[in-house]
């Protein structure tokens, strides 16, 4: 069988990239030193295709920055703009278009970033019009073609497929510009068979959504030329299934189909059946975007029957690029023996493959009974399975999900209790992260010192935090979170069923990287979690203060999740520990409670019918977790980067007391979807962009707050920033909350 993977991380087992691309821009190493490092990463990866056994090593799966700007790099996709105070070289060139500035070369508004498909990846979204030229400069992949095979490896380069590229761009009319776009990649494909490339993979993902027909006759129209060109070519998807893409996939006229066989269902082995007697077929049977050992004496009995069927063209692959996943488990050294045995990090699948390979030809009885034991002993571990949550779990009832009483009733009595102003101001939760902060959390991690110390000082923060907030003059305050590194890692690390690593970091974009805790188990809380710093930060002022939380639906979306039950059963485990913690924040006299749900929006389904089902139960998980108060405590919400038109009842169904959005880049924008469609509660719309170092004057946040009352009634309203002030300076912070405590004020005396 032909082995290989859809791609590698390309960060580096340290960081090595991120680390270099930082320096770099800063200015601190030069050009040569960065490409240097690159290269030296892509063949670290390269060999350890090699050494597995893979049949080809997979190239241009690095990027620099992300693999959609190469493409549109490759494809002379860049906005006129970037011509404009051009740089010194290519490179800047490049990085202005990804972050708006460079060492050499003027700033420049960078191309917009959006999520990946539904994973935690963020590309730069590609920017065309029906009118634009296009022009091929396919330098970079010839390189790397030229380098890997300089190196004795066997390249198979990977490209975006051209119908993929148009639909993850942006501008009027795009599929116009398809036609010269294929033209383009024939070109391309015309000088990767002249360098006599084997084979090449050619991703076309949206496979895997719902396509409108012009789509999909884009796709019928590309591949009629695509595959008149004398290369072979293997035509990937992955993510899901197809369902009414199937056969449109089947009926392209490519050398080969590749299927995602974690997410995608059984199709694979339906397309085993139809293909062509001259297809190959690869079957992504190692998971790519989690982290769990492949069962693969399991994976061994699906296989064989393909095996028999399809001999040599059956190949083995991991579903999708390894991207998703962190790089060596090897450098795991905190996880104990147990633990270790249930995963596998992006150089654990490569084994795992050849382990495969060796299975079907009846070898490699060693490693496949230690996989069967480590299979047996996860699905069997007393670590994992705790009889007391599965027991909670299902004697939930439904009124454990619903608030005592409806919202205007709640909110007369919350109103008494925070006796808060009308237009009533308050921040997202986090401000500044100093360097102080930082030192401290590094100090303690090392052990120089102690836990007592370091509390100290953290209470040190929060009381220059809630002394800051009151002669700024907020109405509800918080305490800072200046005991928080990340918040999905900080609450990762207190839950039982969670576990954190030292290592497993994930490209999220650019150079920068998540590390996503990972539930391997029932999900429980051992203690509170963070009551004593609210209760602290409560005693320090007479104001009201709020309580922090990360929803479970956030907590949920950003770690790898346990593979052996339902996601909506580990969500509702989540927040059952949170209700837990929301209800002895109450207790504590806590009055207002925020529960985070960042991540709401983009758990959403690939597919929209699949939509409403999920819906159901992230809105009833957050539910779950905030209705163990009294009517008098007020929960809130906050949601970043939303697009809330197409799920706004579902916003509306989780019945938060406040929601908090981003709003202010787009100029209330956003409030659009709460034209159609009447949001019953109370909404604070962001009135001062974070992510922006300008500090907006007060009329400007004045202005905002208007456009927001024609649209909410302005009893229902909220003054606040649009997001958390973690990134920015104390020096930025201070002065645009004055303004925006000032501009709610004036509003009021014009309004009220
Ligand atoms: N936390 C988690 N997941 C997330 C986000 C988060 N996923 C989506 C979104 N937010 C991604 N956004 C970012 C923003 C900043 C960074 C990463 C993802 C970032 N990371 C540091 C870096 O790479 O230098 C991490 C450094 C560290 O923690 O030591 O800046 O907020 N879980
Ligand atoms: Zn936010």
């Amino acid at each position: 069988a032909g082995l290989h993977i859809l791609g590698f991380p390309r960060i580096g087992a340290k960081r090595e990239l991120k680390f270099a691309l930082e320096r770099y821009w800063r200015s601190e190493i030069d050009a040569d030193e960065l490409l240097q490092v690159a290269a030296t990463l892509r063949h670290r990866h390269w060999q350890l295709q090699q050494d597995a056994g893979l049949d080809f090593v997979t190239v241009n799966d690095f990027s620099l920055y992300d693999q959609v700007l190469d493409h549109a790099w490759m494809f002379g996709m860049l906005p006129e703009r970037i011509q404009q105070g051009s740089a010194a070289n290519d490179l800047d060139n490049y990085f202005r278009m990804a972050r708006g500035q460079a060492p050499s070369g003027n700033p420049v508004r960078p191309l917009e970033m959006t999520k990946w498909f539904d994973t935690n990846y963020h590309y730069l979204v590609p920017e065309l019009s029906d009118t634009r030229r296009l022009s091929l400069q396919p330098e970079k992949l010839l390189a790397e073609i030229a380098e890997a095979r300089a190196l004795g490896f066997s390249p198979k380069p990977v490209l975006i497929g051209p119908v993929t590229l148009l639909w993850l761009s942006r501008g009027e009319n795009r599929l116009a510009l398809l036609p010269r776009l294929v033209e383009q990649y024939i070109a391309l494909l015309q000088q990767l068979a002249a360098q006599q490339v084997e084979w090449i993979q050619i991703d076309e993902p949206i496979l895997a959504l719902d396509l409108e027909l012009p789509w999909q006759q884009a796709l019928r129209t590309a591949y009629a030329d695509l595959g008149a060109v004398d290369v072979r070519l293997m035509l990937t998807t992955y993510f899901g299934d197809l369902r009414d893409n199937l056969d449109l996939c089947l009926s392209l006229p490519v050398d080969g189909y590749h299927f995602d066989a974690v997410r995608g269902g059984q199709e694979y082995i339906q397309a085993a059946k139809r293909i062509g007697k001259d297809q190959q077929l690869s079957v992504g049977i190692v998971d790519g975007r989690n982290i769990w050992k492949t069962d693969l004496n399991s994976a061994l009995e699906s296989l064989r029957p393909l095996q028999r069927a399809l001999g040599e063209r059956l190949w083995l692959a991991t579903s999708c690029s390894l991207l998703h996943v962190p790089v060596d488990l090897d450098r795991e050294r905190q996880l104990d023996t147990e633990q270790r045995s249930w995963f596998a990090f992006a150089n654990q699948k490569l084994v795992e493959l050849r382990v495969l390979a060796l299975g079907l030809e009846g070898q490699g009885q060693e490693a496949l009974a230690s996989n069967a034991e480590a299979v047996l002993g996860r699905r069997r571990s007393s670590r994992i399975h705790k009889p007391e949550v599965v027991g909670r779990l299902q004697a939930i009832t439904l009124a454990d999900h619903r608030r005592a009483t409806p919202y205007p009733l709640r909110a007369q009595l919350q109103r008494e209790r925070l006796a808060l102003p009308l237009l009533p101001t308050t921040s997202i939760g986090s401000f500044p992260q100093t360097t102080e902060i930082r030192t401290a959390r590094a100090a303690l991690r090392r052990g120089e010192i102690s836990l007592d110390e370091y509390e100290q000082r953290m209470k040190g923060e929060i009381q220059h935090c809630v002394k800051q907030q009151e002669a700024v003059g907020l109405d509800l305050l918080v305490h800072g979170e200046a005991e928080r590194n990340d918040m999905v890692e900080y609450f990762g690390e207190q839950l039982e069923g969670y576990l954190t690593t030292a290592n497993g970091w994930v490209q999220s974009y650019g150079s920068r990287c998540v590390k996503p805790p990972v539930i391997f188990g029932d999900v429980q809380r051992p203690r509170a979690m963070t009551v004593n710093w609210s209760q602290y930060a409560q005693s320090l002022t007479r104001k009201p203060m709020k309580g922090m939380l990360t929803g479970p639906v956030t907590l949920l979306q950003w770690a790898f999740v346990r593979d052996d039950q339902p996601r909506a059963d580990t969500c509702r485990q989540i927040a059952l520990a949170l209700r837990d913690e929301v209800c002895d924040l109450e207790r504590a006299g806590i009055p207002a409670i925020q529960i985070d749900e960042p991540a709401i929006r983009e758990g959403l389904p690939l597919r929209r019918c699949d939509w409403h089902a999920y819906l159901d139960w992230a809105t009833e998980a957050f539910r779950l977790s905030a209705s163990g108060v009294g009517d008098d405590c007020q929960i809130h919400t906050h949601m970043c980067y939303s697009q809330f038109n197409d799920i706004i009842q579902a916003v509306a169904a989780m019945d938060a007391d406040v929601i908090t959005i981003e709003t202010s880049r787009s100029n209330m924008q956003l409030l659009d979807a709460f034209e159609a469609f009447a949001y019953p509660n109370e909404i604070g719309p962001g009135v001062y962009d974070i992510h922006s170092p300008n500090i907006p004057s007060v009329e400007q946040m004045e202005e905002l707050i208007e456009k927001a009352a024609q649209r909410i009634p302005v009893e229902r309203l909220w003054v606040n920033p649009d997001c958390g002030l973690k990134t920015r300076q104390w020096q930025e912070v201070l002065p645009a909350l004055e303004r925006l405590v000032e501009a709610a004020r004036r509003l009021r005396h014009r309004l009220g």
